[in-house]
């Protein structure tokens, strides 16, 4: 670039990187999505293709971004997690930020119609995303976070799924039901709709109730030949070599297959039996 007596202006520019050797979860929530879903005619208190397409569009993100480990959906908004080793555009939360949301925007309206086929969008009901970055010191409240997201699920579920029956099968008005609600613990609502409606929460989707977890299956690689013992320092061919092995990591990352789950991920088992999630190795 050729510098000119304009070029001083580039020093107004702001670092914004992020911690090194931290988890980054970008969490990204549609905009006013209680008008869109109303404009819509989204099904309450779930709508599943509403649900499909946020779960399309994120696997669409995962392909995209192999640095990524792990996302977590719900409602209209969906946490993005990249391992502490990640160095995706240097860890510059803007940049980070702004292609999360740009790309899963891009592919949730691009798939829009497959999904809400014969109801075409329209302004100013258009789909899109806000998001911003946080960094977690450690795994453990990472998972804490990946649990809080769950748990507001849960809770957001059984609420509105015992406010919409009382609606909608009680023949309750908003307020009514609103009312009768408050102060109400799980067990109260979960007797509300089973002694009236005959509904067991129990049985209601998986996916509704845990929201929705994607993560990549597990990949493999073949360990390179070592000829050097460990504890020697790693000669520059070595070092290229590990960079040409990280290049391999990301290309089977890529290339592997992106799940779409409805489990808990607040006890251990989700994580034990997927190690490769937390390591970020095959
Ligand atoms: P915001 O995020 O501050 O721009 O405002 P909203 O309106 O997006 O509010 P938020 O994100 O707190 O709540 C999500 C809204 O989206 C909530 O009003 C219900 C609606 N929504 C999300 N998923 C569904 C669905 O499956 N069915 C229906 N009927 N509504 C949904
Ligand atoms: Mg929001
Ligand atoms: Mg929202
Ligand atoms: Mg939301
Ligand atoms: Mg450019």
């Amino acid at each position: 670039m050729a510098n000119s007596r304009f070029e001083y202006v580039k020093s107004f520019e702001q670092p914004d990187v992020l911690l090194p050797n931290t988890w980054i979860v970008v969490r990204i929530d549609g905009r006013g999505f209680h008008k869109l879903s109303d404009h819509y005619s989204f099904a309450k208190p779930n709508d599943r293709a509403a649900l499909d397409l946020m779960n399309a569009a994120a696997v669409e993100v995962m392909k995209d971004l192999p640095d990524l480990c792990i996302a977590y959906g719900v409602s209209d908004e969906y946490s993005f997690v990249f391992h502490p080793s990640c160095q995706l555009f240097e860890r510059r939360n803007g940049k980070l930020v702004t292609t999360i949301v740009s790309t899963f925007t891009a592919h949730y309206i691009y798939k829009w119609n497959q999904y809400f086929p014969g109801k075409p969008l329209q302004p100013p009901y258009l789909p899109s995303f806000d998001g911003r970055a946080v960094i977690y010191p450690n795994s453990q409240i990472l998972r804490d976070y990946m649990s809080w997201r769950q748990v507001d699920c849960h809770i957001n579920n059984l609420y509105n799924t015992t406010f919409w029956t009382m609606v909608l099968q009680g023949g309750m008005s908003n307020t009514d039901a609103e009312q009768e609600l408050k102060g109400t613990v799980s067990a109260d609502k979960n007797e509300i709709l089973f002694s009236r409606f005959g509904i067991n929460y129990n049985n209601e989707l998986e996916i509704y109730k845990k929201g929705s977890v994607l993560y990549r299956q597990q990949y493999e690689l073949e360990e390179p030949k070592s000829t050097k013992s460990a504890d020697e320092e790693p000669s520059v061919a070595q070092t290229q070599q590990s960079r040409s092995q990280q290049d391999k990591i990301r290309k089977l990352r890529r290339k592997a297959q992106v799940v779409v789950d409805h489990v808990d991920i607040i006890k251990d088992e989700f994580w034990e039996k997927r190690p490769w999630i937390l390591s970020g190795k095959p």
